[in-house]
């Protein structure tokens, strides 16, 4: 697409969600580091994920994590996020955080363990029935360290029976995003390690499961835009996890480590029709910013992912096929890259200019005050974090 006012268009309808836990204190194993103003309650992350709805005017929905994110009355939640303007996007369960899940959750060996776990995905549907919530989303850490600790395909049967139960659970436009990750913190076999075991399950369910890709969870070199052309294909593609790694499952700010593999994952984004939020792909952050300071650093990463869109929307599509159908490879590459080197930051101003915002977010949430305020009244209390 090179028309300028159609891709600032699709620009200005683009939609990233932020997770609530972000905005909460988080570490490594070895350490968490706290910071003055992180929330201490879902009412205090929303509020945050609020701000930088307020600053990038593309980030309308925050997920939820249960129960890191439990309240007493969720409807009630809903209804506070949306007097600030925002909504809740996915519920995220949580089955990896209990004694009990020592040896996994849905997967375990022990049906009463199994059924507990089982619970906990139907009760984040109840959530999503409170919040308005149109997807659930799954991760599980199950696995096993060492060969022969447990039957690697009954564990398979295990997991499609919970997930058959959730899914028959799913309401009309309710859906199920089943995340895959290749390890930790199982080390030998992980229950759901890659793209191709969480498609397959998809499909055995049905049309209400898609795949979310989380792009800190492959192994390294691991091409993501081509699992993302793939599942696009087969319609199979329901979300993203954005965050950027180095090494593993780093969770770091979305575009940072690598942001020209964002831009080709946009790109099989935009070549798929794919971006316009009535496609249905959630495009969300899961992150981490354990020593940076973390709403001016979920503002970055919004606009890192708006900068690689932007790149990707610019590919000139008929120079790229015709480079292709002539088999000119020197060709096809340079146009490619043509978008990749282009500089978005002014086109991108200039969107945020037409919203009514400031067109530098960062600089416009330091100006603010908004920082210096919950630092000034979240004193007290216990700050929201993951509990590890
Ligand atoms: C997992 C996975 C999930 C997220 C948790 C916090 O690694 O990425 O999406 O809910 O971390
Ligand atoms: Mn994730």
């Amino acid at each position: 697409m090179t028309d300028t006012s159609a891709v600032k268009r699709a620009l200005a309808a683009q939609r990233i969600e932020t997770p609530s836990w972000a905005f909460g204190n988080s570490g490594t194993r070895f350490k968490v580091f706290t910071q003055p103003g992180v929330p201490r309650s879902p009412e205090e992350k929303i509020a945050d994920a609020a701000a930088v709805h307020r600053f990038t005017g593309v980030a309308p929905t925050v997920a939820l994590h249960i129960p890191w994110d439990k309240v007493d009355d969720y409807h009630a939640l809903a209804e506070y996020a949306g007097s600030l303007g925002v909504g809740i996007g996915a519920v995220n369960t949580n089955v990896f955080q209990d004694d009990d899940y020592k040896l996994g959750s849905v997967t375990n060996p022990d049906p009463g363990v199994r059924r507990k776990a089982t619970d906990h995905l139907l009760e984040a549907i109840d959530i999503m029935d409170a919040t308005g919530s149109r997807d659930l989303k799954l991760w599980f850490s199950d696995g096993i360290n060492y060969p022969g600790q447990d039957d690697l395909r009954n564990r398979q049967d295990r997991l499609a029976a919970a997930l058959r139960e959730t899914y028959d659970r799913l309401g009309g436009d309710q859906r199920i995003l089943l995340e895959y990750k290749l390890f930790e913190p199982a080390f030998y076999a992980t229950d759901i390690p890659d793209w191709g075991t969480s498609y397959a399950h998809c499909v055995e369910l049905g049309e209400k499961a898609t795949v979310c890709i989380d792009t800190g969870h492959h192994a390294p070199g691991t091409n993501i835009e081509f699992i993302v052309a793939f599942l696009l294909r087969q319609r199979k593609l329901g979300a993203f996890d954005f965050n950027s790694r180095f090494y593993a499952d780093d969770d770091l700010m979305a575009g940072a480590a690598d942001p020209f593999q964002l831009f080709r994952i946009m790109y099989e984004i935009v070549r798929g029709d794919a971006l316009d939020p009535a496609y249905g792909i959630t495009f969300m952050l899961d992150q981490c910013h354990n020593i940076e300071t973390k709403i001016p650093a979920i503002i970055r990463s919004v606009l890192n992912i708006q900068e690689a869109t932007a790149k990707a929307l610019l590919v000139d599509r008929e120079a790229l096929a015709k480079a292709q159908t002539d088999g000119d490879v020197l060709e096809a590459n340079a146009v490619l890259m043509d978008a990749y080197n282009t500089d978005v930051r002014p086109l991108l101003a200039e969107v945020r200019t037409d919203m009514g915002l400031d067109p530098d977010p960062v600089a416009a949430y330091k100006r603010s005050g908004y920082q210096e305020k919950i630092v000034a009244e979240r004193v007290g209390g216990r700050q929201a974090g993951w509990g590890a």
